[in-house]
């Protein structure tokens, strides 16, 4: 019917289904030149790299336009119940690529564009890839949102289109300097803005109560408000012409907060206000793990979560009952970052719809699940009620009610234990009033999970345990994964090819069936290809380090990498320490160069600007790396590249060619690891602790494939407890004194002993990361590494079933556990 046409309009043409332009060469160039001519304006004989690279972009968008309309007319039409993932971050990566793969569109884009005259590899360098995030956590929410829709469940992904994602890295005499990434200055062909479904966000004011027909309400009274405009992206299945949407907000002022003001006469000072307005999705705050509580940062949260609560009743609710919205959707909280729609949609609910507290409770209960991506004490946010009552005030008076009534059913359960209800308040008085907003997740979500089992379980009975006891079977695990399209089938098709001639090409929807490899392991002809194949990657990697940085990487190394974001708690110092480990048993002369097995250590990181210790260990591996890698002593064996702006480009590059995968954090502390799994199905063994998802992939590669070291979880509590004393494992063990005599000696800042110094003495006197203890069991590992490397073939066998055995690996199956066990959305079949 031509109400729920895609076009919705009764011309007759526009009744017709929408669809692409002819799959056909042919009609890919015409489409192209179309989009060259019509959208950009000019000729292809005066076209830029950008007009190109946009008329294609535009060109693959086209085909799966038709996908896309028609997937929102069948969601209105059905009403299933979807998935509304509320994220601060998306690390999309590239798209062009991505995005032909999805469509099928690959073969006959590549020959579109050689029948033009145009090289498709230039126009994939020419897009920069939007880093709407800062690790793990960000790409995890990308990875997903390609899982739920090559799995066909509705979705739709709501975030921040920040005008700057992370900053972009680059080293002056070795220390980090943080540039703007402004990744929209030459605009973005993905977006689509709607300005026309701008939705209105209130910030500050007060609250006050009202007689409503004999009900007394509350209501709030903002003080000023912004506008918060939609630019969606489509979100492609793989080959499954199924297209999801991911949502991102930009804030814009609103006509009324500038008005008042021009009323005024004051115009500088109405420009002031637009320009505070829009700063609210001006910049991502570049921290990994610490949120450092800034107002602005508050606003944001708020301003996307809002838009998306109002947007989702507005566009997909409409005039259906209130009531059954958890029929409808299930609203994901990554991490405690969007929890403020809790009492958002709580204050929807009772201010706005009327709505009982309790009626509205139960929905809201229903309707959110909450995910913990972390451990650290730190890292846990929390607002100031100062804070969060100034910019929110109908929120925290929200958030107390929330909290008593908790608090009553906890009084209830367990008596008047002052002590139990100082602990699980959602309000801590200490050090200063907050909100704890983990405890706000914990007490408001259907389920609370964590990222890896681990983690899970150190949630439940070390972080939560109260909380698990009030709330039995709320706690659950769902491991991390990753997109196996993008992660395996894109950064690396020669792998891909060896797997899909040996298997056929199911694994990529199903990647459990790359179990089928194991038996070619066995296989010497496979695992010449496989090897060929690594070695392919090595040269490909050599290429773009080259180009991007000038580096030379030597043939024949093992290559050994560490790509994550610098943290403590991740522990690049240890990797430092083994590097200056074998640097001084060379030149010191106890070693001789040649029986060193030559090995290129690759580093990528970013720092938190704020982060002076971080900071000054990314100085250090690029000091480390200059003495190291001129020194005629090494002959060369040694050689450690730090390639600056580490981001999800040069990860697709990376990660292929990798021998070894650093998973080194201390147990306890890296909540999953995501990397880790990227590595271990791209062929590389990893060495690592037994944190996080390493404990998962070791169990599944087994422990002949895995160089496991270091303290467990229980050990390192056992230390703490015990009293750790780093300077008695410095005093214990000859190889670490020296190492770190080395570093304390100046041998790598030009004689300057203050410049790593405050590294040292961190070292020695405090370690929270337990880097020392560490050590010996480290280079131990290291030494086994060797020996296993020196064995190519056996290695090979090792790396082959790696990749045969981490199947359980892919975010379709992480997708499918939360499908099962938390969301309870069924695909659209
Ligand atoms: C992870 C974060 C994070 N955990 C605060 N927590 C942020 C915390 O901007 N902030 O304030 C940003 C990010 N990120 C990571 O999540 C974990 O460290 C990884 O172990 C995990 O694999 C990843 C995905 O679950």
């Amino acid at each position: 019917s031509p109400a729920t046409h895609p076009l919705g309009a009764t011309h007759p043409l526009a009744l017709a289904p929408v669809t692409g332009p002819a799959s056909s060469v042919d009609g890919f160039v015409r489409q192209f030149l179309r989009n060259l001519n019509y959208e950009r304006g000019v000729p292809l004989s005066a076209s830029s790299v950008n007009d190109r690279y946009f008329a294609l972009a535009m060109t693959v968008r086209d085909y799966l336009m038709a996908r896309w309309l028609e997937d929102l007319r069948r969601q209105r039409e059905t009403k299933p119940k979807g998935v509304c993932y509320l994220s601060a971050e998306y690390l999309l990566g590239r798209q062009l690529d991505n995005n032909l793969l999805a469509s099928g569109l690959g073969e006959i884009a590549t020959e579109a564009m050689a029948q033009c005259g145009i090289d498709i590899d230039e126009m994939r360098a020419q897009e920069v890839e939007p880093g709407l995030g800062n690790g793990g956590l960000g790409r995890l929410a990308a990875c997903f949102i390609d899982s739920l829709a090559t799995m066909s469940v509705p979705n739709v992904g709501y975030g921040i289109r920040y005008e700057y994602g992370i900053f972009r890295q680059t080293f002056v005499d070795g220390q980090q300097v943080e540039q703007p990434d402004a990744w929209l200055t030459l605009g973005s062909p993905w977006e689509f803005p709607h300005p026309e479904g701008a939705r209105k966000v209130a910030f500050g004011g007060h609250t006050e109560t009202y007689d409503d027909g004999g009900v007394t309400r509350s209501r709030w009274v903002p003080g000023w408000h912004v506008q918060a405009v939609p630019y969606n992206y489509m979100v492609p299945g793989y080959l499954n012409g199924r297209v999801n949407t991911l949502r991102l907000w930009s804030a814009v002022a609103t006509d009324a907060f500038d008005l008042r003001i021009f009323n005024s006469g004051d115009y500088e000072e109405a420009v002031r206000a637009q320009t505070f307005a829009e700063n609210i999705s001006k910049v991502l705050y570049p921290e990994d793990s610490t949120p450092q509580g800034k107002e602005l940062r508050l606003q944001q949260q708020y301003f996307f979560v809002a838009a998306s609560i109002s947007d989702f009743l507005a566009t997909t609710l409409g005039d259906d009952d209130i009531a059954t919205l958890p029929d409808r959707v299930i609203f994901q909280l990554n991490d405690t970052h969007p929890v403020i729609a809790v009492p958002e949609l709580m204050r929807v609910l009772v201010d706005e719809r009327h709505l009982e507290w309790d009626a509205a409770w139960e929905i809201t209960k229903q309707c959110f699940a909450y995910t913990c991506h972390t451990l650290l004490p730190e890292a846990l946010e929390v607002w100031s009620v100062d804070l969060l009552g100034r910019l929110l005030p109908r929120h925290l008076e929200i958030i107390y009610r929330i909290n008593d009534d908790f608090l009553d059913e906890v009084r209830e359960r367990f008596g008047d234990d002052e002590m139990r209800i100082r602990n699980m308040s959602i309000i801590s008085e200490f050090p200063e009033r907050s909100v704890r907003m983990a405890y706000l997740a914990t007490v408001a979500g259907s389920k609370v999970n964590g990222v890896a089992e681990l983690h899970s379980q150190l949630l439940r009975d070390k972080v939560l345990p109260d909380f698990n006891e009030f709330f039995p079977g709320k706690f659950t695990n769902v491991t991390n994964g990753i997109t196996p399209r993008r992660f395996v089938r894109l950064a690396n098709p020669g792998l891909s090819e060896l797997i899909t001639e040996a298997i056929g090409t199911g694994w990529l929807t199903d990647l459990e069936r790359l179990r089928e490899l194991e038996s070619y392991a066995e296989n010497p002809d496979f695992r010449a290809a496989f090897g060929e194949v690594k070695a392919a990657n090595k040269r490909r990697l050599n290429e773009v380090l080259f180009e991007r940085d000038g580096f030379e990487v030597s043939d024949g190394h093992m290559l050994d990498v560490m790509v994550k974001r610098l943290h403590e708690y991740k522990r690049q110092m240890l990797k430092v320490l083994h590097i200056v480990t074998q640097y001084e048993s060379i030149t010191s002369g106890r070693v001789e160069a040649a029986d060193i097995q030559p090995r290129t250590f690759i580093f990528g990181a970013k720092a938190a600007p704020g982060y002076a210790m971080a900071k000054r260990i990314i100085h250090l591996v690029n000091a480390v790396g200059s003495v190291v890698n001129a020194d005629p002593r090494v002959e060369g064996r040694l050689k450690v590249l730090f390639p600056p702006n580490y981001n999800v480009t040069l990860a697709e590059r990376v990660i292929p060619a990798a021998d070894l995968s650093e998973q080194i954090s201390l147990a306890g502390k890296e909540a999953s690891g995501t990397g880790n799994m990227k590595f271990a199905l791209n062929g590389a063994l990893t060495i690592g602790t037994d944190d996080g998802a390493n404990v998962e992939i070791r169990e599944l590669v087994g422990d002949d494939n895995f160089f496991l070291f270091g303290m467990s979880e229980p050990q390192v509590e056992d230390l703490w407890a015990a009293g750790y004393k780093p300077a008695d494992f410095y005093q214990a063990d000859d190889n670490l004194r020296r190492a770190m005599d080395l570093i304390a000696s100046g041998a790598f800042s030009d004689g300057d002993k203050s410049v790593f110094e405050p590294i040292v003495s961190n070292l020695l006197y405090d370690d929270r990361f337990m880097v020392l203890a560490d050590y010996s069991s480290y280079i131990a590992a290291q030494a086994r590494v060797d020996a296993a490397y020196a064995d190519t073939d056996a290695w090979t066998r090792s790396a082959i079933l790696n990749v045969a055995r981490c199947g359980f690996f892919s975010s379709d199956r992480s997708m499918r556990d939360y499908i099962d066990r938390i969301w309870h959305t069924p695909p659209m079949l």
